[in-house]
């Protein structure tokens, strides 16, 4: 069994979740698993033998007005390698993470111990930030730096490809979803508090960026709630719930609109919901989006990025063009008018969750591991 040590941001961002979802799965098969995060990943809790956590702390000082992070992880990275015989090092999202773990794999090779480096992207390491040219030239570096390079979508390949001007193979393995723990029974009680006529829920959860388009979901749901009894659920936290909480306000409907704020337990949640929507302007993959439908609810999403990779047209849910809220109403109305559609979409919506279920996926990233295995 190996000693794998996994960086990542430790927030709610799907990065995050997928790294953490992705150690406790591989310490369920008996690896040792050392996250390296400034903070408990939001997805670790509870007690497992096998999983361990190393907190990167940033000593201030009055000179820096910039806490040097990426020095502080590279020293963490170093020292858990060291004193827990780490066999690799995953870093998921490119910044600073890649660059970290190619300082530290340099002093670690110094000392005689060779540690590879598998670089995980994510999206917006690459799309948004990554690509700015205040960050590139290291992200280049460190990309082709990496032992492995993966993306998680066939298309965030194609935009790393895109962006940057490397030569390194980069190998696609999808996003995963433990469907066991998604496809719950939803609690009436619950159900009937948020909906108590029976009205359709509706369910966007993301970050609150810019990327994510967050308002036009809740024009998607005022355009749907002209037709449908619905109410809408908004999960999440970020930059833009200021401004479309006060545009919800001033909203005839803003009533039926509720913000839950950052939520840990999705599946507790999503079981309730009769249909999740994703307006984003970009997504590599849509991770939120496939949680929903590993918990049978169809999937109203733009076809930005790689989201037709999850989101099957006309079956799992629909794609329109980004912006397009009219088509993406009358799509989610489709869905909601019957009860017998709404169960067609649910049920194809899980059997494409399927596809991506945490048994297919986490052994593809094992397998890679043991590639470079030595020991
Ligand atoms: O979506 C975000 O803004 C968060 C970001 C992250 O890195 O945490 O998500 C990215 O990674 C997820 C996990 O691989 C993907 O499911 C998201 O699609 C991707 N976000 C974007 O590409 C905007």
């Amino acid at each position: 069994m190996m000693n794998i040590a996994i960086v990542c941001y430790p927030t709610f961002g799907g990065s995050g979740v997928l790294a953490t979802e992705l150690g406790k799965a591989l310490a369920e098969k008996g690896h040792n698993i050392h996250f390296i995060t400034y903070q408990q990943p939001v997805r670790l809790s509870g007690f497992h033998a096998n999983i361990f956590y190393h907190e990167v702390r940033v000593p201030t000082y009055p000179l820096f007005d910039f806490p040097p992070y990426e020095t502080a992880l590279a020293s963490a990275m170093v020292d858990v390698a060291i004193n827990h015989n780490i066999d690799l090092l995953h870093v998921h999202y490119a910044i600073p993470h890649a660059s970290a773990a190619y300082l530290a794999k340099q002093i670690l090779a110094k000392q005689g111990k060779h540690v590879p480096v598998i670089t995980t992207l994510h999206g917006t390491d690459i799309t948004l930030v990554g690509r700015d040219k205040t960050y590139s030239p290291v992200v280049r570096f460190s990309m082709e730096e990496s032992e492995v390079l993966t993306a998680v979508s066939d298309n965030l390949k194609e935009e790393t490809y895109r962006n940057f001007n490397i030569d390194k193979p980069i190998e696609v393995i999808h996003n995963f979803v433990d469907i066991q723990r998604f496809n719950k029974r939803p609690v009436d009680a619950f159900k009937k508090l948020i909906a108590p006529n029976g009205e359709r829920i509706i369910v966007h959860a993301s970050n609150f960026r810019k990327v994510k388009r967050v308002i036009d979901a809740v024009k998607v749901f005022l355009k749907i709630s002209e037709t449908i009894p619905s109410k809408l659920l908004l999960i999440g936290d970020g930059p833009d719930r200021a401004e479309i909480e006060s545009f919800t306000r001033s909203c005839d409907q803003g009533a039926e609109i509720k913000f839950l704020g950052k939520q840990e337990q999705m599946e507790d949640i999503l079981p309730i919901a009769d249909l999740f929507v994703l307006p984003s302007e970009y997504e590599s993959f849509g991770l939120a989006a496939l949680e929903a439908m590993a918990a049978e609810v169809p999937v109203i999403s733009t076809n930005a990025g790689g989201l037709p990779e999850i989101n099957i047209n006309g079956y799992s849910g629909y794609m329109s063009p980004v912006g397009d809220i009219d088509d993406m109403a009358k799509n989610a109305i489709a869905i909601l008018s019957s009860d017998e559609k709404l169960l067609e979409f649910r049920k194809n919506a899980f059997q494409q969750a399927s596809k991506f279920g945490i048994e297919t996926i986490v052994p593809l990233y094992e397998a890679l591991y043991f590639r470079f295995y030595t020991r």
